[in-house]
């Protein structure tokens, strides 16, 4: 068994035997109640789902395994002269709980580049599809395209007992994770670079041997920088959409493959992670239409009032669970700050954290008129030559994976049962609140 299987088997038998004990003694405790508000308008807060790798804070904002997005960037192994993370570690965090030595970090390095080749027919499926599908398009595909390898769908088909299914899925997503940035990359030079790839390099690490592919920029910051973007993007807790529609689809027992591709579309949605290409597509038209990048404040708050007029949203601001600005954004601000110096997007992206806010304030409905993670990265991303915004979701797609397939390797150990929340018509509610008004009366009249 390998180190990174053994580590886990031991913290996924531990934990199995204590919820086991904690279901018998307290499987009857309310967590919370849920109101009509909640059932209509997207189950905000209801907390009906476990889920190990992180948990969001409203004010704080994610937290992988207790530690916050600065301490990730301080505590996690890099690679030598290395400003930012390895995702690597991430990953290894995720699935033990524990922060990982600088030598368990490249053991999952050295792992994934084992498991990268990619069999030719998702080339092949790949090409048989117009180059201008969507990037997130081509991307799903690929992903259900490596189906053909589950090892979880062929040991089930062969009768695996339930204790079992952790190792297969294990083993899934390992091969699929390893897989991503190739596939990644080659959806990025067949759309942008008429098919002129690039090979992998194999002394690089993971989020390196992305950057390298994706070959856009000479530049060593940009691997800097993808691994910034890797480690910040993989997971969001488990309530996020492509989380949750990863998490259902495995409930089923679909193997990692099915589970990953509905993620990804999820994440496809412009109120999620498309919401990455919307803010630099809006930021471009801004400019367009104003004739200038250094726009006045009146002018940025009359581009504002204009898109809302039209009735649409500000994409990168607003959060159905964050209450502050979001601490992925501040990572990828103070990375600009540190490393690039006077790029007219990125100080357009800075000066729209004044001007936003308190528009949306004034509105009166928005929750939170602070910026998330889609705010920024797009500015970072031109500022390395990666103009294609179309593309920007599939690198936060290649990153959720780590987070969301950890959480299916757990949810397959803990023995997870499939999802199946209730659902009620309309009519229904109306004739619960007449019973209950109903059943009121009669108790105030007795
Ligand atoms: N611009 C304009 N209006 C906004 C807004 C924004 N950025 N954010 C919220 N609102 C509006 C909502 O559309 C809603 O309006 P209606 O009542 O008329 O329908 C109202 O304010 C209340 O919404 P909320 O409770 O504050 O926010 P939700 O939980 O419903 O939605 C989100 C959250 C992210 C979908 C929303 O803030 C939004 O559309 N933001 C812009 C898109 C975006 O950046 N998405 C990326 C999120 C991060 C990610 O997943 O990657």
């Amino acid at each position: 068994m390998d180190i990174l299987k053994q580590k886990f088997a031991e913290k996924a038998l531990a934990l199995f035997q204590e919820n086991k004990e904690l279901l018998k003694n307290h499987g009857h405790v309310k967590l919370c109640d849920v109101t009509i508000d909640q059932a209509f308008k997207g189950m905000r807060d209801i907390k009906c789902m476990i889920w190990e790798p992180s948990e969001l804070d409203a004010n704080e904002g994610i937290r992988y395994r207790g530690y916050s997005i600065n301490q990730l960037r301080s505590s996690l192994p890099r690679v030598p002269n290395g400003k930012e993370p390895m995702p690597e570690g991430l990953f290894w965090l995720m699935m033990t709980g524990d922060l990982p030595t600088t030598e368990e970090a490249y053991w999952v390095s050295e792992e994934w580049k084992k498991r990268a080749d990619v069999p030719k027919h998702v080339f092949d499926m790949l090409e048989s599809m117009p180059t201008n599908t969507h990037p997130m398009t081509q991307f799903s595909m690929a992903i259900l395209s490596l189906q053909t390898d589950s090892i979880f769908a062929k040991k089930y088909d062969e009768g695996m007992g339930k204790d079992e299914y952790w190792d297969a899925y294990y083993e899934d997503s390992m091969n699929l994770i390893a897989k991503l940035p190739r596939i990644a990359a080659y959806i990025y030079r067949r759309s942008f670079h008429n098919g002129n790839h690039i090979a992998p390099n194999p002394s690089l690490d993971w989020g390196g041997n992305y950057a390298h592919m994706l070959g856009n920029s000479d530049d060593p910051m940009f691997q800097t920088l993808m691994r910034l973007y890797l480690t910040i993007h993989a997971d969001h807790e488990g309530g996020n959409a492509s989380a949750h529609a990863t998490h259902l689809v495995g409930s089923t027992l679909s193997d990692p493959y099915y589970s990953l591709s509905a993620g990804i579309n999820a994440l496809a949605g412009p109120l999620h992670g498309l919401a990455n290409q919307e803010v630099i597509k809006w930021i471009l038209e801004m400019i367009e239409e104003l004739g200038t990048n250094t726009p006045t404040n009146d002018e940025l708050s009359d581009y504002i009032n204009r898109t809302l007029s039209e009735g649409k949203v500000i994409p990168g601001y607003g959060h159905a669970v964050l209450r502050q600005p979001d601490p992925r954004y501040i990572a990828q601000r103070h990375f600009a700050e540190e490393y690039i110096k006077d790029d007219p997007i990125v100080n357009i992206v800075w000066r729209l954290f004044t001007i936003v806010p308190p528009i949306l304030q004034d509105l009166g409905k928005v929750k939170n008129p602070w910026p998330n993670v889609d705010a920024h990265s797009g500015a970072l991303l031109m500022h390395y030559g990666m103009n294609e915004f179309s593309y920007y979701t599939v690198l936060f797609g290649v990153s959720r994976a780590l987070g969301v397939l950890a959480a299916g390797i757990w949810s397959r150990a803990l023995g997870m049962p499939l999802e199946r929340p209730k659902s009620m018509t309309s009519k229904a509610v109306k004739k619960f609140l007449e019973d209950k008004a109903a059943a009121d009366a009669l108790k105030q009249s007795s």
